[in-house]
C-alpha cells in the first residue's frame, strides 16, 4: 500500500500523568494511554506518576507534584499535559493555570480520536453527542471563546459573565436536542434494516473485542474463504489503530453446505471509555445485543489480552449485552513463538485471522454452534401449499428445487421450529 508521506501534521509532544493507587491495572491503563496519545497523532516524550490515595481535589496531582511537572514541562518544552482520569472542570483549569500547560483529560483524548476517525453521519452525530456532553459542564465564563467574541472587556461587558455562559450553555444544550433527533431519524433506517434482516431469519453471529484485536481482519477473511461472489467489493476496513471501525457493518456468509450467517463488525472497545460515548453507540452496538452468538476477538500477542478481556466483558455489560453465547477467539497467534494453532479449545479457538486454516476452523466452530439444531432435510409441497414454499423461500436455506407433478420438491435447511411444523411434508430427513 502506498502512503503518502509529510501531509500528517507534526507530533505534539506530550507529557502523560496519572495516579498509581487510584486506578486499578494501572501500568495497563498507562500503557493504554500512551497508544491513546499516539492514535491523537501525539509523541509522549515523558511520563508522570504520583502514589495518591485519592485525586487532590483542586488539582489531581499533589502541589509539589505539580511544581515539579511544571519545571519538567518547561525544561522539556513541552506544552500539553494528558492525564489518565477524567477530570472536573475546576481541576483542568486549576492544573492549566499552575503548569500553564495544555490539559488533555482520558475522555477528551478519547472523544478526539472518534471524533477524527467517525466517517459516516451516524457515527459522527453520535460522537459530537457526546463531545458536547462533555464541554457543557466546563463552559466557563472566562474560558469561553463565545465570551471573548462578544465581550469588549471595559464596564459594558461587566458582570455579563455569568449570563454569556448561560447563554453558551444553551445553545450547546439545543445543538444536543438537535442532534439527538438527526440521530434518532438515521437509527430509525438502521432499526428498518436490521428489522428486515430479522425476518431473513438468518443466525446472527457478531465480532466483538478491544479494538486492534483483529475483528475486521477476521470478517474479511471469513468473506474471503466463503462468500466468492464479490468478497472484494464488500471487505471492511481493518488497520493497525485504534479504532479502525466506528460502525457496525453486516454481511451474509453463505457456508459450503449452502447454510448461512449474517456477520456483524463492530467498534472497538478501551478501558474507561467515556460514558457518554458508550450511550452515544448504544444503537451502533445493537447488532450485537441480538446476535445468536458472539465472538470474542482477543488480541493473544499482546502481553495485556487478559485486561483488554476484561474490559471488553465490562463494556458489554454496561451496554447491557450478558450471557450471549460467546466464541472467544485467540488471534494474533502468529506473533506468539511459542503458540500452535489453530487448536480449539473447549468452545474456544486459538488462531490467527490471516492463516486460511484457521479461519476455515474458525467457521466450523460458527457452524457447530449456530446451526445445532438445524438439519437438512427434503420436502415435497404440494402446489396447493404455495405458501409453505414461499415462507421457505424467504425465510430458510433453499439449497436446491425441482418441480414434480405432486408439487416442489426442494433440499432446505430446517430450524426446528419450522421442521416441527412442516413435519407432513418431511420425504427424506437428513439430506
Ligand atoms: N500478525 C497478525 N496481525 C493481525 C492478525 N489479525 C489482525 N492483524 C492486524 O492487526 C491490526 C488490526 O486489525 P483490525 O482487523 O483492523 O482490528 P479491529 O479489531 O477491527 O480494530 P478496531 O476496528 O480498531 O476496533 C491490522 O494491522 C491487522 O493486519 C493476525 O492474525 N496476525
Ligand atoms: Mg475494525
Amino acid at each position: 500500500m502506498t502512503e503518502i508521506i509529510n501531509l500528517q501534521p507534526e507530533k505534539e509532544r506530550v507529557i502523560i500523568g496519572g495516579l498509581s493507587h487510584k486506578t486499578a491495572n494501572f501500568d495497563y491503563t498507562m500503557n493504554e494511554l500512551k497508544e491513546l496519545a499516539r492514535a491523537d497523532n501525539m509523541e509522549v516524550v515523558d511520563r508522570v506518576v504520583q502514589n495518591l490515595d485519592k485525586m487532590e481535589a483542586a488539582t489531581y496531582f499533589g502541589k509539589g507534584k505539580v511544581v515539579e511537572i511544571a519545571e519538567l514541562a518547561a525544561g522539556l518544552d513541552v506544552k500539553v499535559l494528558v492525564i489518565n482520569d477524567e477530570l472536573s472542570p475546576s481541576q483542568i483549569a486549576n492544573l492549566e493555570k499552575q503548569t500553564k500547560m495544555r490539559i488533555i483529560d482520558r475522555t477528551e483524548l478519547i472523544l478526539e480520536i472518534f471524533a477524527d476517525r467517525a466517517k459516516t453521519r451516524e457515527a459522527k452525530t453520535q460522537v459530537e453527542i457526546a463531545k458536547l456532553q462533555y464541554e457543557l459542564p466546563r463552559v466557563h465564563p472566562s474560558a469561553n471563546s463565545l465570551d471573548q467574541q462578544h465581550g469588549g472587556g471595559g464596564l459594558a461587558n461587566r458582570g455579563s459573565g455569568e449570563t454569556q455562559m448561560e447563554l453558551d450553555k444553551r445553545v450547546i444544550r439545543k445543538r444536543i436536542s438537535e442532534l439527538k433527533q438527526n440521530l434518532l431519524t438515521l437509527e430509525k433506517s438502521a432499526e428498518t434494516q436490521r428489522e428486515r434482516r430479522q425476518q431473513s431469519g438468518l443466525p446472527k453471529v457478531a465480532l466483538v473485542g478491544y479494538t486492534n484485536a483483529g475483528k475486521s481482519t477476521t470478517m474479511n477473511q471469513l468473506l474471503a474463504a466463503f462468500d466468492q461472489l464479490d468478497a472484494d467489493k464488500k471487505q471492511v476496513f481493518e488497520k493497525d489503530m485504534l479504532f479502525a471501525t466506528l460502525d457496525t457493518s453486516v454481511r451474509t456468509i453463505q457456508l459450503p453446505n449452502k447454510q448461512k450467517f449474517l456477520l456483524s463488525d463492530t467498534v472497538g472497545f478501551v478501558s474507561h471509555l467515556p460514558h457518554n460515548l458508550v450511550a452515544s453507540f448504544k444503537s451502533t452496538l445493537a447488532e450485537a445485543a441480538d446476535a445468536d452468538l458472539l465472538i470474542h476477538v482477543v488480541d493473544y500477542s499482546d502481553p495485556h489480552y487478559r485486561e483488554m478481556m476484561e474490559t471488553t466483558t465490562q463494556t458489554l455489560q454496561e451496554i447491557g449485552i450478558t450471557n450471549l453465547p460467546t466464541i472467544i477467539a485467540f488471534n494474533k497467534a502468529d506473533l506468539r513463538a511459542d503458540t500452535n494453532y489453530p487448536e480449539v479449545v473447549g468452545n474456544d479457538l486459538i488462531y490467527s485471522a490471516k492463516d486460511p486454516a484457521s479461519i476455515e476452523k474458525l467457521a466450523e466452530l460458527i457452524k457447530k454452534r449456530i446451526f445445532a439444531d438445524y438439519q437438512s432435510v427434503e420436502l415435497l409441497i404440494p402446489f396447493a401449499d404455495a405458501r409453505v414454499l414461499a415462507d421457505l423461500e424467504a425465510h430458510t436455506n433453499v439449497f436446491e428445487k425441482d418441480y414434480t407433478e405432486a408439487g416442489t420438491r426442494v433440499k432446505v435447511v430446517l430450524d426446528p421450529v419450522r421442521h416441527n411444523k412442516y413435519q407432513k411434508f418431511v420425504l427424506k430427513e437428513k439430506v
